[in-house]
């Protein structure tokens, strides 16, 4: 279609445009690094912000023919979806809505930097859901809670007079990648958040981030009557609770007539809720439900709930929730995370999903990395998501959301390819079937343009370290279904060992392991907790056998004997020790591939990156040595001949103590100084 010269033409500009120029780059720019030498012709059906900014997008990146945006319905593309086609010389552009018509600019940018030359004549994508939505954990005192990149972004204190650059450029991002919604603040949220004064500073990011397509929804603390207005009860019964309610939702849409509606977590962790009133979860959701339904309004209410009650805490959501089913509002959708205990680096699914059948449920994972290394480890987490999705079909979920790992940092998220992340999901929320191989390549085309580099390695090979660090870590850390082996309060080194006196039996590793002389592992088996009755037949029987189980979820499921043995002929002791020690070897290959990047990236990342993955590697040693030395005490057997050797005592290990907060990521000077 394109003439062969003409086609030269182009790479060779695309090539002058992309070529890394080799400056110190911070990060800032993310995966939006492209810059087109001349501006092309873009025509657009009608004046107005977001096509305004899909127009700027395009003049500013894209080096191809001239492009038409039309604003027109097309069979088999939903209003928020669009088509790409070529036609009389043109790049055009079609979708219903202006934000489709953004989405589709940000798209064809992509389609160059990934794949110039290679896309087909008519492109037509739709999202898989309709709600997709950033979870942020931050506080109004610029805290966030599990965050590791910085402070909050939102600066309350000087919202909604003055508007810090970045407000537009988070949005931007975002719609880059199909995120529509975003939840302002933490899940344990301060009622002052719906305070009138409070709400004139979300109503400024609202409308900062309305041209992008981009919802702003609020946690909201049940309480918030009792402590807002004094008054006497939040019992989602009582009528002057119910007016409360109504009248703080209409006075919200009078400042945000587009806002998106509430996320609420109600008796968990010391939060209120309706339990306190002797009513429901589905009482209080179709409390809030009722009032904004009439705006178009929605809850997100979320099935993170547990107690330290007798019952096996990965069993309890399901216990709670199950039996409500079929009781909510249609406008409340229940937030279940993929895992039943809280987004360990492995889990299996939540037997929630599937068991609602008359409740739209939606998927809630954690983009910030609170139990996989913080912002200090590389790991990629697209392969986490879809093996969720192996088990939870995509198209039975209404909604997903991810618990953002953005902060103030110069480059957004801490660690270098923790962007990765970020991305990954909003790329997986446009279009669950994509692979975790295929955002890798997308990512990485544009944040290090690993395919314009003279290497012919340095795309594959990155992309092969992206891929394989989630597995590493789940190797370094918790191997085999193992689980909650963190250091109290922070979650991020290992103490197997951990005993707070007093503290809630359910926060200690020592509820998840059970190691003794027979073994290690939690029965959930019918012979145990039963935890597996909760999956559907087909599932329960694969996860209930010790011998058909998963590797990957043996521990998890099952207190399994030491000289047990595993499909591949060796020990259970045996094979932890190999996990772990693949773990680190794993890290240190990584290591090996980053130093050969050096040519190719700029010095600012890469150096960044090398000091990282220093870090990494002497966790992942950290957490080997701290494990097995523990574990070993109980399986009173040697380690292989042809593992790593422990380099730590166990007694020197359990001295370790950070001193940092569920708010902080270790810097190297305090892991140091500790280790
Ligand atoms: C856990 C975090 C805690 C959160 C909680 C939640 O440790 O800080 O508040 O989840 O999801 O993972 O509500």
């Amino acid at each position: 279609m394109v003439s062969s010269w003409r086609r030269w033409l182009w790479v060779g500009c695309l090539w002058l445009a992309l070529t890394p120029t080799m400056q110190a780059e911070d990060g800032s720019r993310l995966w939006l690094r492209q810059s087109a030498v001349a501006a092309v012709e873009v025509e657009i059906p009608k004046q107005s912000q977001t096509l305004q900014i899909a127009a700027d997008e395009l003049r500013k990146g894209w080096l191809g023919q001239p492009v038409s945006l039309r604003l027109k319905k097309e069979k088999g593309v939903s209003a928020e979806g669009f088509s790409i086609c070529r036609r009389e010389g043109k790049v055009v552009l079609t979708s219903a809505s202006e934000t489709g018509l953004l989405y589709a600019a940000y798209h064809l940018l992509r389609l160059q930097a990934t794949a110039p030359d290679n896309w087909p004549d008519e492109v037509i994508e739709n999202p898989s859901y309709p709600l997709r939505i950033l979870n942020h954990w931050d506080n109004l005192d610029r805290t966030v809670e599990r965050g590791y990149a910085g402070r909050s972004l939102w600066d309350w204190e000087a919202l909604p007079s003055t508007l810090s650059d970045r407000y537009e450029a988070y949005a931007r991002a975002n719609a880059s990648i199909g995120i529509n919604g975003t939840v302002l603040n933490n899940v344990n949220a301060s009622p002052q958040i719906l305070s009138h004064d409070y709400l004139l500073k979300v109503q400024a990011l609202a409308d900062l981030f309305r041209p992008y397509g981009i919802r702003v929804y609020l946690s909201v603390n049940f309480a918030s009557p009792m402590v807002l207005d004094h008054l006497s009860t939040a019992d989602p019964l009582n009528p002057t609770v119910i007016r409360w309610w109504k009248a703080k939702v209409k006075e919200i849409y009078s400042l945000i007539p587009d806002f998106g509606g509430f996320l609420v977590k109600a008796n968990s962790e010391g939060q209120p809720g309706p339990c306190d009133f002797g009513r429901s979860h589905a009482d209080g959701a179709n409390l809030l439900a009722d009032a904004l339904q009439p705006y178009h309004g929605i809850v997100m209410w979320r099935a993170f709930v547990y107690s330290p009650s007798d019952a096996d805490r990965a069993k309890q959501a399901y216990l709670e929730f199950k039996p409500l089913d079929g009781t909510f509002r249609s406008n409340v959708i229940i937030q279940v995370k993929n895992g039943p205990i809280d987004f360990q680096p492995r889990e299996p699914y939540s037997p929630l999903f599937g068991a609602m059948q008359h409740t739209p449920l939606m998927a809630e994972f954690q983009i910030t990395q609170e139990y996989l290394g913080h912002s200090n480890h590389i790991a990629y987490l697209a392969p986490m998501w879809k093996e969720f999705f192996r088990f939870v079909a995509p198209s039975s979920l209404k909604a997903i959301a991810g618990v953002s790992n953005i902060g103030t940092d110069a480059n957004w998220c801490g660690h270098p390819f923790a962007a990765a992340n970020w991305y990954a999901f909003g790329r997986l929320a446009w279009n669950a079937e994509l692979t975790s191989e295929a955002i890798a390549d997308e990512w990485l085309s544009q944040t290090f343009d690993t395919r314009q580099t003279a290497s012919p390695t340095l795309h594959t090979d990155l992309r092969h370290l992206m891929l394989a660090s989630r597995e590493a870590v789940v190797d370094y850390m918790m191997p085999l279904g193992l689980h909650h082996q963190f250091a109290w309060g922070h979650h991020y080194g290992p103490e197997p060992w951990c005993d707070v006196p007093g503290a809630r039996p359910d926060w200690m590793p020592s509820y998840y392991h059970k190691a003794n002389a027979d073994g290690i592992g939690f029965d959930r088996s019918h012979t145990g907790s039963q935890a597996t009755a909760q999956y559907p037949d087909s599932i329960a029987a694969l996860f209930d056998d010790v011998h058909r189980c998963p590797d990957e979820y043996l521990l998890w499921f099952h207190h399994v004997p030491w000289n047990h043995r595993m499909p591949d002929g060796s020990t259970l002791w045996e094979s932890l020790c190999r996990h772990y020690d693949q773990g680190v070897q794993q890290v240190r290959a990584f290591q090996k591939i980053w130093d050969q990047s050096e040519p190719y990236i700029d010095r600012e990342r890469f150096l960044q990156v090398q000091t990282l993955l220093k870090t990494q590697m002497r966790d992942a040693i950290w957490w080997k040595d701290g494990c097995l030395l523990y574990f070993q005490q109980y399986a009173d057997m040697p380690f292989p001949a042809d593992m790593e050797r422990p380099i730590h005592t166990l007694d020197e290990l359990k001295r370790v103590k950070l001193s940092i907060s569920n708010y902080e990521c270790p810097t190297p000077e305090e892991l140091n100084r500790q280790r």
